[in-house]
């Protein structure tokens, strides 16, 4: 049966309940949260088989991580660290409208994943590799694992998908940009929000954005807008897709909401206006609610967001 394949860090995700200063809060939700098992679950709930790979630390917080993607559906390939743990995000509403994320990461397990801990035969069998680029931020294994998994997708003839997904805690701009401007041309499908984009190829309007990236050969150059929408290049040609208004409770996971939407399109052979609807409707449900992913929609919730009657019976 076809799959989407992707693999990252997922760490555990303790999130404040309430507005403050952390060192003020007394009590935490936890969850978890990673931007390529957020995909993996984003693409589920649309009906389509996602394989998420990654390795985690032998604690309860590994379970967790293991147990939380796996309930949703995907299919889970752990690899366990005997000597490293599962990472830690931590969100803090300073704010009601910011959120100040951190991480606890560094020499994670997370960040040891190695080319063993991802089956060759998974590889090649994919219909399609999803890869962000968090991944070669977290360590050179990490960044090392990153491009063999993608030569090995390309030597196969599976289709790339690479969100830039920039983290300025994690590295520099100048280390990410080279980095961007190595795996841009090896992918399919690129993602990136505006900023993001100006990293890879340098500061300019949405549109010339995705015409630098187009040029270095991706089909696909959808740069992302946020409120504004996106703006994608396909195939030499421009559209533009307007966001779905919502009041926002928590932007961080609308990016990987966005990208789930729009390859659930891709892989099922839907037309690009149908990709970019999808993918707005998948961004703003994310927004909806504090966790990363867990408000993104099933298939049957996508037309929710359009209800004009506040009660469904
Ligand atoms: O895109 C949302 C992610 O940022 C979050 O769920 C955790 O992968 C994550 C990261 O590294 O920030």
């Amino acid at each position: 049966a076809p799959y989407v394949l992707t693999f990252g860090e997922t760490m555990a995700l303790m999130r404040a309940e309430q507005v403050g200063p952390l060192a003020h809060a007394s009590t935490m939700a936890l969850g978890i949260g990673g931007s390529e098992s957020n995909v993996a679950i984003g693409l589920q709930r649309l009906g389509v088989q996602a394989v998420w790979c990654g390795r985690v630390g032998v604690d309860s917080l590994g379970q967790l991580v293991e147990r939380e993607i796996r309930a949703e559906g995907v299919d889970v390939r752990v690899a366990v660290d005997p000597s490293a743990p599962t990472g830690l995000m931590i969100k803090e509403r300073r704010t009601p409208a910011t959120q100040r994320v951190s991480y606890y990461r560094s020499g994670s397990a997370g960040s040891r994943i190695s080319p063993d801990d991802i089956d060759d035969e998974l590889i090649r069998e994919a219909s399609l590799l999803h890869v962000s680029g968090i991944t070669p931020a977290l360590s050179a294994q990490a960044e090392a694992t990153f491009g063999y998994v993608i030569e090995t997708a390309r030597a196969a003839g599976v289709p790339v998908a690479f969100d830039l997904n920039y983290r300025g805690n994690l590295w520099s701009a100048e280390g990410a940009g080279s980095v961007y401007r190595d795996i841009i041309p090896l992918a399919d499908i690129v993602f990136a929000g505006e900023d993001e984009a100006a990293i890879a190829v340098g500061v300019g309007e949405p549109e010339e954005l995705a015409r630098r990236i187009a040029e270095l050969g991706p089909r696909h150059a959808v740069i992302k807008l946020g409120a504004h929408g996106a703006l994608a290049l396909i195939d030499g040609e421009v559209l533009r897709q307007e966001a779905v208004a919502v009041e926002a409770v928590d932007t961080v996971g609308a990016g990987d909401a966005f990208v789930a939407g729009y390859l659930a399109e891709y892989v099922t052979g839907r037309s690009p206006a149908e990709m970019l609807e999808t993918a707005a409707t998948t961004g703003a449900f994310a927004c909806l609610v504090p966790g990363d992913w867990e408000g993104f929609p099933r298939r049957n919730e996508l037309t929710l967001l359009g209800a004009k009657e506040p009660v469904l019976r």
